[in-house]
């Protein structure tokens, strides 16, 4: 098959996720095309020989307009690739703005299947707003195939766009050899002293991942033990989450650690995954931070239950309960016999239910019906 590929390069997990699979389905012997106006994010590593090509979308401007047309120059660019590659099918990794420049590329070349993979900011958060509402629906109806990344996302997004079209569900994936545990103590002294838990987030501190809620969490747990939290990635919360650790004392043994592609090795060292968002569709990171045999302590809502079995591989709180969440932390981190429980059953449940060998098929499978 030929296969494009639309999605953000920026280090999101929907862009994590369909590079990945990208990688993936080249690995299975398919030609895929990514196209946008970056190389994603963990594509840049790699080689032409190892599979995929990358189709730049050029950026235009014209004096007369503020705004260039991005989405019109990224369907023009794939409705090119469509025709010189043959490209029989179209993956876009958002309904906005990636599955509408797919179906204005299929209409322009009169071939192509488009598939949307719909990860979550592009219906309940972007998709759903006034500004877009009509383009996200029209953007579902009219892909030839819709999945999701969770039942709740599945079901959020037939109840926001009154949508009857099929959704299938086909949940992310985690390289379980990439992100695995890292035994060596050489690695962990870089962040920690031997006697110090390591908790860990990560995200782009956007107000809904609620990075405060992360320090104060934190701070309740570094008043009952030894403890260091490492927060990876950037964003507009990331100045509020620094401003409050150093008001609750505590920015001493908080390091903020900036965006870097291979957070596995971070997560190989760390103890605890602390996910508080108040949206979530799936929670990927929370599914890296288990495969590295981390326990992860979250808020109850949106995709999270399908991905952390509360009590089994991490606890679920109610969105808020900082005081829950704390609680829950100390209670896995100073009983080894439940860390290590919950630890090893992470790692069982990514293995188990989200290994590559697992999800790769049932897209692959949804690449096929789309042909026939
Ligand atoms: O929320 C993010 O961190 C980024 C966002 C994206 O669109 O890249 O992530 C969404 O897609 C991920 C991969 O499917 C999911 O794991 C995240 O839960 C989802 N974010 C939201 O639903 C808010």
């Amino acid at each position: 098959m030929n296969i494009a590929v639309l999605c953000h390069a920026s280090a999101g997990g929907s862009g994590v996720v369909a590079t990945e699979l990208g990688l993936l389905v080249a690995e299975a012997g398919h030609s895929v095309h990514f196209i946008g106006n970056a190389m994603p994010f963990r594509l840049s590593n790699h080689k032409l020989s190892d599979g995929p090509y990358f189709h730049q979308v050029g950026s235009y401007a014209y004096a007369l307009f503020d705004q260039p047309f991005p989405e019109l120059a990224q369907a023009n660019v794939l409705a090119e690739v469509i025709s010189e590659h043959g490209v029989d099918i179209t993956h876009a990794h958002y309904a906005i703005p990636h599955a509408t420049s797919a179906i204005h590329a299929r209409g322009i070349t009169g071939r192509t299947r488009v598939m949307t993979t719909l990860h979550g900011t592009d219906v309940t958060l972007v998709g759903v707003d006034r500004a877009f509402r009509h383009s996200t629906k029209y953007a579902i109806e009219r892909s030839d195939r819709v999945t999701a990344v969770s039942h709740f996302l599945a079901d959020q997004t037939r109840d926001l766009f009154d949508v009857d079209v099929p959704i299938d569900v086909i949940h992310n994936f985690v390289d379980t050899d990439r992100f695995t545990r890292n035994e060596d103590p050489r690695v962990r002294a870089r962040f920690a002293h031997p006697d110090e838990a390591i908790l860990v987030h990560v995200s782009n501190f956007r107000p809904i991942k609620r990075t405060h809620e992360v320090v104060e969490i934190f701070a309740r747990v570094a008043s009952e033990m030894p403890a260091r939290l490492l927060m990876i990635g950037d964003g507009p919360e990331r100045a509020r989450a620094f401003e409050l650790a150093q008001a609750l004392g505590v920015l001493g043994r908080v390091q903020f650690l900036g965006s870097f592609p291979d957070v596995e090795t971070v997560l190989s060292i760390a103890d605890l995954f602390v996910l508080p968002s108040e949206k979530e569709s799936f929670g990927l990171v929370a599914l890296e931070a288990m495969s590295c045999e981390v326990p992860v302590v979250a808020s109850d809502i949106g995709g999270i239950p399908e991905v952390v079995a509360s009590g089994e591989t991490g606890v679920l709180c109610a969105l808020g309960d900082i005081d829950g969440m704390a609680h829950a932390a100390l209670s896995i981190l100073s009983d080894s016999p439940t860390y290590r429980r919950m630890a090893k059953a992470a790692r069982q449940r990514a293995r188990d239910h989200f290994h590559p060998s697992l999800i790769l098929p049932r897209y692959l499978q949804a690449y096929e019906r789309l042909l026939t």
